[in-house]
């Protein structure tokens, strides 16, 4: 269906922005703040203006944009298709009631050579009016803007006072259609269809299909959140799983008072399903948009560094990466689980900050084919973004190859490369100068950490973490603080990037046992003297005065 609007009805609009818009530095994923502040002020406004007056190729450009459905999804799709066209973009290609997943907005960006992207989402966190909202900007390869744009967008937004736009009435975009605005061509279409076939050419459906009707119950979590309708089509449209199988399905704007994060606290009424009770084989779930992914067996939690590098030790079992993997990365507070598959394959293992963005250079250049990071996320080179549904199937597809349970294939993983017990210490909400004052006190104790006894072990390395980028040669410094003891055991403790009240404090603890050592420990008591080292030596119950922390997982 085509609408047309006459193009003489447009009035050019630049409006003056009273407030001084400051301080809006994207984070790991984007910028993100509450519903109420990108409510306010222009405020969404200001930073869209930064994003066109910054991005290469808008003039002309193919414009992809899309969100997880939160509560102020569709008016900020009808904001920025206002100031798309003011901006000169040839065509906006948004998605049926602006639903569109991270992973399927990275391969729409790819498919139709975008410009780039704008992503309506605060990730993991929570939505609706006293929740969070957020906006990634993502560039022509379809990952997160690199490091230069993102600084370059955080300088326009120092010194703006205006925006462009015109006058627009509300679009309809419930079915697909293109409307004709000016110059510009506004494309609705389909969300789900392309990233599910995109999807079938990388697994096999029906091997799948047969492993799951044949007495493999699974049950998907989608939180209320973006995954609802990809899932639906993909695990039980195509893959024949039970009606049902997929839980909190519909998206909506406040993720039903979920907090989209798929973790053992956040997703507990799946955890408890799959660890409690015997009903299903398989459980998985994602964040708000889609990217992230938790798997769970029966009485089985698979740890996110522990999946990515199952997944690799396993990629031949999937028809795309039967051929072999380039390499593979992780994050660096990630554990080294995937390094010791990667030296047995006979491939490079990498090591990056956090965030995503920091993949894209080594999947374009083909460096690698698979990545990951201990928060949830696992992708690979058929997108720019970590993909939750996708690690979802890869998951199945190994599976339904071994004709085995996610304990059986943890165990035998174990046994075969040993096991890095792993654990991340969250606490969330602490006052912003406090944890400052924690970090900076810890960061210069540092130098005199080596050599000495941490946990009864020697410091090798302690340091704030720096990162040379070995395509572009780019430097990022102050990625995280890491303690490095003479076992290979570590701690990591940095700031996110992605909370908004307070600061959140991650503590990252790991520790290998070779596969003739015990490897049925409770992960919590194997890192036990790591807790206790890192908390006394950087005081973090006495300073932030939480005795536990809010999140472990
Ligand atoms: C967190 C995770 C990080 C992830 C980022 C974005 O960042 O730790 O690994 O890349 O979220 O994920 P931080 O700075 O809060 O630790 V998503 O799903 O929010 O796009
Ligand atoms: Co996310």
């Amino acid at each position: 269906m085509s609408f047309s609007l006459n193009s003489s009805k447009i009035d050019f609009l630049k409006i003056k922005i009273d407030e001084a818009f400051q301080d809006q530095k994207p984070g790991t994923s984007g910028l993100r703040k509450s519903t109420k502040q990108f409510l306010s002020n222009n405020y969404l406004q200001s930073f869209v203006e930064a994003i066109f007056k910054t991005l290469p190729g808008v003039n002309g450009g193919i414009l992809i944009l899309g969100g997880d459905g939160r509560f102020g999804n569709k008016k900020a799709i009808e904001v920025i298709i206002a100031m798309a066209v003011a901006h000169g973009i040839s065509r906006i290609i948004t998605t049926v009631d602006g639903i569109l997943s991270t992973p399927a907005a990275s391969n729409l960006i790819r498919k139709h050579k975008a410009i780039g992207g704008i992503i309506l989402s605060a990730s993991h966190n929570p939505g609706g009016q006293d929740g969070d909202f957020g906006v990634k900007v993502n560039g022509p390869n379809g990952g997160p803007a690199s490091e230069s744009l993102t600084n370059e967008i955080y300088s326009y937004t120092k010194h703006i006072d205006s925006y462009q736009t015109i006058n627009l009435d509300a679009l309809d975009i419930s079915i697909p259609s293109e409307i004709l605005i000016g110059k510009t061509v506004v494309e609705v279409v389909d969300g789900i269809e392309d990233y599910v076939a995109l999807m079938q050419e990388i697994f096999d459906f029906e091997k799948i299909s047969c492993f799951i009707k044949n007495n493999f119950p699974i049950a998907f979590d989608a939180l209320n959140a973006v995954t609802g309708p990809y899932a639906k089509k993909i695990l039980e449209d195509l893959l024949g799983a039970s009606a049902g199988t997929v839980r909190n399905g519909i998206p909506l704007e406040d993720f039903g008072g979920c907090h989209p994060d798929p973790n053992l606290t956040y997703a507990k009424d799946l955890a408890d399903l799959l660890l409690k009770s015997d009903k299903y084989s398989f459980g998985a779930a994602c964040d708000g948009d889609g990217d992230r992914n938790m798997i769970l067996g029966n009485q089985c939690f698979v740890n996110p560094s522990d999946s990515l590098a199952v997944l690799t030790a396993n990629a031949n079992c999937v028809p795309a990466y039967a051929k072999g993997l380039f390499g593979v990365a992780r994050s660096m507070p990630t554990s080294s689980a995937v390094d010791v598959v990667a030296k047995e394959l006979g491939i490079n293992c990498y090591e990056t900050p956090t965030g995503w963005k920091f993949f894209g250079n080594l999947l374009d250049s083909e460096k690698i084919t698979l990545c990951g990071e201990e928060s949830f996320g696992t992708g690979s080179n058929h997108v720019r973004e970590k993909d939750g549904l996708w690690a979802v199937l890869f998951w199945l597809q190994i599976l339904a190859e071994k004709q085995c349970s996610v304990s059986d294939l943890m165990k035998e993983h174990w046994s075969k490369y040993g096991r890095h017990y792993y654990s991340r210490h969250d606490y969330e909400e602490v006052d912003l100068e406090i944890a400052n004052n924690l970090y900076t006190n810890l960061e210069a104790r540092l130098p005199s950490l080596i050599n000495q006894n941490f946990a009864g072990i020697k410091v090798c390395i302690a340091d704030n973490f720096k990162y040379q980028d070995p395509i572009d040669h780019s430097l990022t410094d102050a990625q995280g603080l890491r303690i490095i003891l003479e076992d290979g055991s570590r701690v990591v403790l940095r700031l996110s990037g992605t909370g908004t009240k307070g600061a959140t404090l991650r503590v990252y603890l790991e520790n290998y046992v070779s596969p003739d050592g015990d490897l049925a420990q409770d992960p919590q008591r194997a890192l036990s003297a790591l807790i206790t080292a890192i908390d006394q030596l950087a005081e973090i119950t006495k300073r932030t005065g939480m005795d536990k922390p809010t999140v472990i997982t």
